[in-house]
């Protein structure tokens, strides 16, 4: 706990919020003004993966960015697994391509089968 010792202001906590109710691109920018908007706040919002990302001082609560996440029409939760340990399992911006390879590979089975049958058929 002594590693920032002698910094307090560079003391900050790191919090993955699991936002609701975006629709478009814009939501999650528009939510990231708000949150970077609080003092020593650093926020990145990824619409994709529906999560926010935030830096935040000693003096701002989890409460206070879900409430602001909240006032600007969205809901936010903090993660089922806390970051608090800082074992994040993978990196956020796996996910949407992970999901993306999975649906490309299945597509690609599917083609596969289709030769293969077409082949057998001949
Ligand atoms: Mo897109 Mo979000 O038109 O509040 S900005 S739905």
């Amino acid at each position: 706990m002594d590693r920032l010792a002698g910094s307090p202001d560079l003391v900050a906590l790191v919090i993955e919020l699991e936002i609701g109710g975006m629709t478009c691109a814009s939501c999650a920018s528009r939510i990231e003004k708000k949150l970077n908007r609080l003092d020593g706040v650093t926020a990145t919002v990824n619409y994709a993966t529906e999560k926010a990302k935030v830096t935040y001082p000693a003096g701002i609560t989890t409460d206070d960015l879900v409430a602001t996440v909240e006032k600007t029409g969205y809901t936010a939760s903090l993660p089922a697994r806390a970051v608090a340990d800082g074992n994040e399992d993978e990196p956020d911006e796996l996910k949407p391509l992970r999901h993306y390879y999975r649906g490309y590979a299945a597509q690609i089975a599917a083609k596969t089968a289709a030769v293969a049958n077409q082949g057998k058929a001949k």
